[in-house]
């Protein structure tokens, strides 16, 4: 057999809207173009000016410690409490009437929260979890519905130095008590339950079934959200029995700068669920200096709303420590964007003027599916800066995020980041860039991001490759939980001296990067490496089409054949022709290579809880294989949805 020479990943998307930030954003943003050459003239003393933001109560000796890569220490041996860093000093400062959380339920009850009530709120819980037993270095899992206590529970694990382990109020008793043997944990928080798409769904029952298979689990600590009937045990206590009973008065101890922070599940969207560490000087000062830099964020004029759940790592970094950090008010919100209706998110911009906003490409296109006179109908004015996490953005997408919420005037910034990088690596800077629609475009200041060929070699512009990062930067992973082994097979052995991130990306003409998607999703058709990335957003760019995903189907003639599954705008039917046009949509948008085999119309995507497409369980489909494991699906419900509404279809 001859070896054809191929391109790492294909380049077959291209794009020219550049969209440069007003010069009067420009004038009062909180970073310029400077802050690159800072970072690039002296690395280690950009990311030193940037801890200055915290508060320390010792001072660090050295700033990196790679004595033992991949082992990173960042400022060792300083120190400092990070829920201090998130409240005490806030309200030190005179600033504890400012509104930390402006709390909506999804049944259309509100709390306000301010900095001095949360902090308030913190020490008591700090003592009550003392009570309980819990000392530094205990690991306690948090398993909550998004309600100001969840950030309460966070950050009262941190302020007595417990790591938390926040598991998404939607998984199961297998993914709940798995976590929580990994962990060894003593202690779960919970609440009776959340509101969800209009009625309460229960939390509890989840917990008492797991608290039975996991003999570490001492005590179970219950917010009564919902008010609906549970099931008592020996080891349960009542939030407001317990936390709003004890003292208010908690002297916070410092921690060392590398003391353990939380451990949060990732499982990707495959393969066996690895326990990401992250520490606590590093982290705190990258999300941080990222909230400041990447949101522009104003704390005294702001309003930001990052509609992450907390069981994400989004909902750790940019609704928790890194806005916390920096004082920002902000908006949390319990439910589902469609209840009572589908202007709920807009609405809640309208009622609280919304100024700086963070959501994922799903809800994005969710959005556009619902029709644009929905955001219309409400008072949008407010917003001034967008953000976008957790999956490539579609350009189609991205445009309509910038022209029907943002109306032309917000910049759109697509964020690049994982679990394991802890903060934002790779992303435009709203004052700086002149954004692309699709690209996450320049990593930010203090961060070697690289796209690199199967040697390691950085691809030239135009070239598509891996993404690597090739320095050790301050909120990195520390390791996987009881598992150093598996740390180092699984980032660092792929390429020398090199975190492998798991994505394809490319760089434009520009040296802009454009991730396309995850590595181990790659199609290769006829000796091509075509990314799911181009061939989604070329269907997505066809009006008829709302969202899709595409998979490699084992093909006879070319090695894999691909194969698509589309949502339809304002329709569930197509007809063989419409599917003709679709796929040569495809073909003339990305070229022949890229046509698909074979388009399928669905109405649902089996997706994670932060709205990533589970592409390996619709190659099951597509292969006609028996399904996968399913237990970080949002709605596990929902592959069987998809098969029979395919059956049903083909028995037409
Ligand atoms: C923050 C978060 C990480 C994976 C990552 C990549 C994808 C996230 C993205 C993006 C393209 C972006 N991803 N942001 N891909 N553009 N702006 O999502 O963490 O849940 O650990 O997922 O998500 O594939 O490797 P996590």
């Amino acid at each position: 057999m001859t070896e054809t020479p191929q391109e790492t990943l294909a380049n077959l998307l291209s794009e020219d809207r550049t969209f440069p930030p007003s010069p009067e954003f420009t004038r009062s943003a909180n970073v310029t173009e400077s802050a690159y050459d800072e970072a690039a003239a002296d690395r280690l003393a950009f990311w030193e000016t940037q801890a200055r933001r915290l508060d320390w109560t010792k001072e660090w000796d050295q700033t990196l410690d790679w004595s033992n890569p991949p082992f990173a220490k960042w400022f060792t041996g300083g120190e400092l409490n990070v829920a201090v860093n998130c409240l005490d000093r806030h309200v030190e400062a005179g600033l504890g009437d400012r509104v930390a959380i402006h709390f909506e339920g999804e049944p259309g009850d509100t709390r306000t929260v301010t900095y001095a009530e949360m902090l308030d709120e913190v020490k008591r819980a700090a003592n009550a979890l003392t009570d309980l037993g819990v000392e530094a270095g205990d690991r306690v899992v948090i398993y909550m519905p998004m309600i100001p206590q969840a950030a309460v529970a966070m950050l009262a694990c941190a302020r007595i130095g417990a790591p938390h382990s926040v598991v998404f109020g939607g998984f199961s008793v297998d993914a709940l008590s798995s976590r929580i043997e990994d962990a060894g944990a003593k202690v779960v928080i919970t609440a009776d339950g959340g509101f969800r798409k209009g009625k309460a769904s229960a939390l509890k029952p989840t917990v008492d079934a797991a608290a039975e298979r996991c003999p570490s689990i001492e005590k179970v600590l219950v917010v009564r959200r919902t008010g609906e009937d549970v099931e008592w045990h020996d080891r349960d206590l009542w939030w407001h029995e317990t936390v709003d009973t004890a003292s208010n008065e908690h002297e916070a101890r410092s921690f060392d700068a590398e003391h353990p922070l939380f451990i949060l599940y990732t499982s990707g969207t495959t393969g066996r669920p690895k326990g990401i560490l992250h520490t606590s000087g590093g982290y705190l000062t990258q999300t941080a200096y990222t909230h400041h830099a990447v949101f522009d964020l104003k704390p005294e004029t702001d309003v930001y709303w990052c509609a992450a759940d907390i069981g994400w790592v989004t909902g750790h970094s940019y609704v928790v420590y890194g806005p916390m950090a920096n004082g920002a008010t902000q908006v949390m919100y319990e439910g589902t964007p469609d209840t009572p209706h589908k202007g709920r998110i807009w609405e809640i911009v309208e009622k609280y003027g919304v100024s700086i906003l963070y959501t994922a490409p799903t809800a994005i296109r969710t959005y556009m599916k619902w029709g644009d006179d929905i955001p219309d109908r409400f008072d949008l004015s407010s917003l001034r800066v967008l953000g976008s996490v957790g999956e490539p953005i579609n350009p189609e997408a991205w445009m309509w995020y910038r022209e029907h919420i943002g109306h032309d005037k917000c910049p759109v910034v697509d964020t690049w980041w994982q679990t394991e990088t802890g903060a934002i690596m790779v992303s435009p800077l709203p004052g700086v860039t002149a954004t692309k629609p699709g690209s996450a475009q320049r990593p930010l200041p203090g961060i070697s991001v690289d796209v690199v060929d199967d040697e390691g070699e950085s691809v030239p512009n135009g070239g598509g490759g891996f993404l690597t990062i090739r320095e050790p930067w301050p909120s990195m992973l520390r390791t996987i939980w009881g598992d150093d082994q598996r740390f180092l097979d699984t980032y660092w052995s792929r390429f020398a001296n090199m975190y492998f991130a798991g994505d394809g990306a490319k760089r434009d003409d520009d040296g802009d990067i454009w991730l396309l998607g995850r590595v181990d999703d790659v199609m290769l058709v006829s000796g091509h490496n075509i990314s799911t990335t181009e061939v989604e957003s070329a269907l997505v760019s066809h009006d008829t089409v709302a969202e899709a995903a595409v998979v490699g189907a084992t093909d006879p003639l070319t090695g894999q054949g691909i194969v698509a599954f589309v949502i339809l705008r304002g329709a569930t039917e197509s007809s063989p022709e419409h599917l003709a046009e679709l796929r040569g949509h495809v073909a003339s948008t990305l070229g022949p290579i890229a046509k698909p085999r074979q388009v399928m119309v669905v109405s649902e995507l089996p997706k994670t809880r932060s709205g990533k497409i589970m592409r390996r369980l619709l190659r099951d489909i597509a292969e006609d294989r028996k399904l996968g494991d399913v237990t970080t699906l949002q709605d596990s419900s929902v592959m069987a949805r998809i098969k029979e509404g395919l059956q049903a279809r083909s028995e037409d």
